[in-house]
């Protein structure tokens, strides 16, 4: 992937998300979000690593005169991935805009522009209105599709023609699972069972699709899709049909959850065969489905091996680990990976990104894929000296194993259009608050989020740069 090997309309850029680096949570007319709610509440606030919120964050309302031309400068990036808050903008979470709110997402497309970097514009990254959590339940509620629809309208007319993508939303299938089910860990952290984690991706996916709606009567250049995650599932004996069965069940329960409506109109086969759908699309949101999105963005992080052998019940959280117990036939997953001084799993770039973007081509035909979030997440950065914070040679061998991946699938001809490396900077890591740190720019705070929030580019963020700006070679070493 050296630079004359990238196709010439090929995005890099880097991404961020409103609540994990704005701050500035209550000022200038910005009402609570389900999130400023979590951590500020018992008992989920204590979910949080030493009890840390997004209050400050990276205080980017306030610093991104300066940090949008460092991303430029620092990672050479040639777009700036963003996310927008429903409730800065609108905060009654229908109605009035806020003229404070766009004010301020106009002029961090203005000075991307003028610091060299075109805009993705992402309208919804897990912080949904409060009020509309109260009155009504938010996303287990078909009314929020109304409230989405009506708050993709009015930002489209603000800002429509303004950025090259738009995402209507990140991760149903994270916001959901997380934030609802058995064991919720995220916003709005209701325990339930696991038909309300279906319950919220329909109508999240019902209302991803009428914002492409709007998008589309409104005529609005630019593309426009959705960011999904998942792990990609690979059978532990490739000669074993059944393995082979369980992992594409688990692909199917994981990633063709969000994934298949989007280009079929309906669920995969074996997720409706299951049961486990407490409501269906009709033929009319089928139709508003299918076709709904110019190009896929896989936040892709992970793998794992699947086994259809269960050597676990559905309900252990031990290792190995058993797929979520709403799947008919219990699987065994596998981490893939090497545990790392990070704590995280240092996973397999080449079966995450190659073998995801493959699926997605094989299985529903996607032309046009981003990469459009993967990263690594380091716990010790948080106690480390910071000379060797900046020296991260760790986070250099992830992403070389990722742009090696990314040379593959271009070399065979797979429809990779961009890769959006997480995160431009240091941020809050939702439940493990400031503790792990994903940035390829450090802040210069602590696991709490305390400290002079100064910038310091690290080593990774020049590597990318030089690989994918000035035709450095994959392999620095
Ligand atoms: C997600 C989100 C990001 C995370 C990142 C690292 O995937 O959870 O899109 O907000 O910070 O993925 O975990």
């Amino acid at each position: 992937l050296d630079g004359d090997a990238l196709p010439p309309d090929f995005i890099y850029g880097c991404a961020t998300s409103a609540y994990q680096i704005e701050g500035a949570w209550n000022v200038d007319g910005k009402t609570p979000s389900i999130w400023d709610h979590f951590v500020h509440t018992e008992p989920t606030k204590d979910i949080i690593t030493y009890d840390a919120t997004g209050d400050v964050a990276d205080d980017f309302y306030h610093t991104y005169p300066a940090d949008l031309p460092l991303f430029r400068g620092a990672l050479g990036v040639g777009t700036y991935d963003f996310t927008i808050s429903w409730t800065r903008i609108m905060p009654a979470g229908r109605g009035q805009l806020n003229p404070a709110g766009l004010a301020f997402y106009r002029d961090v497309i203005r000075r991307s522009n003028s610091s060299g970097m075109s805009n993705i514009c992402t309208l919804y990254h897990w912080d949904l209105p409060q009020s509309l959590q109260e009155e009504y339940g938010g996303w287990l509620n078909r009314k929020v599709v109304d409230d989405f629809r009506g708050y993709a309208r009015a930002v489209f007319s603000a800002l429509g023609d303004e950025c090259s993508h738009w995402v209507t939303m990140n991760e149903p299938r994270t916001f959901c699972t997380e934030g609802y089910g058995p064991d919720p860990d995220n916003a709005p952290g209701i325990r339930s069972t696991f038909k309300e984690q279906y319950t919220c991706m329909h109508f999240a996916l019902l209302a991803h699709a009428a914002a492409v709606d709007e998008f589309r009567i409104g005529g609005y250049k630019g593309k426009i899709g959705i960011k999904v995650d998942g792990g990609v599932s690979l059978p532990l004996n490739p000669a074993s049909a059944a393995d082979n069965a369980a992992a594409a069940r688990t692909m199917d329960f994981e990633v063709g959850r969000d994934v298949a409506p989007l280009y079929t109109g309906d669920y995969p086969a074996s997720v409706i065969a299951s049961g486990a759908l407490p409501l269906r699309f009709t033929p009319a949101e089928q139709a508003l489905l299918k076709g709904s999105v110019d190009f896929i963005g896989l936040d892709f992080y992970t793998s794992q091996w699947v086994t259809a052998t269960p050597h676990c019940t559905p309900s252990s959280d031990t290792y190995p680990e058993c797929t979520d117990s709403f799947q008919q036939d219990p699987v065994t997953m596998i981490d893939i990976g090497r545990p790392t001084a990070s704590d995280w799993n240092f996973d397999a770039p080449h079966a995450t990104i190659y073998g995801g973007i493959k699926y997605m081509a094989e299985t529903y035909n996607a032309t046009n894929i981003l990469i459009s979030e993967t990263g690594m997440g380091v716990l010790n950065e948080t106690n480390m000296p910071l000379a060797q914070v900046l020296e991260d040679v760790d986070r250099i061998a992830w992403y070389r194993g990722v742009l090696t991946a990314m040379k593959q699938a271009l070399d065979e001809g797979l429809p990779l259009t961009g890769f959006i490396p997480w995160s431009c900077i240091d941020n809050f890591e939702w439940t493990d608050g400031y503790n792990v740190r994903f940035g390829l720019i450090n802040v210069a705070y602590n696991a709490s989020g305390q400290g002079s929030q100064q910038r310091n580019p690290k080593l990774s963020g020049a590597y990318l740069k030089g690989v994918l700006t000035q035709g450095n070679p994959i392999s620095p070493w």
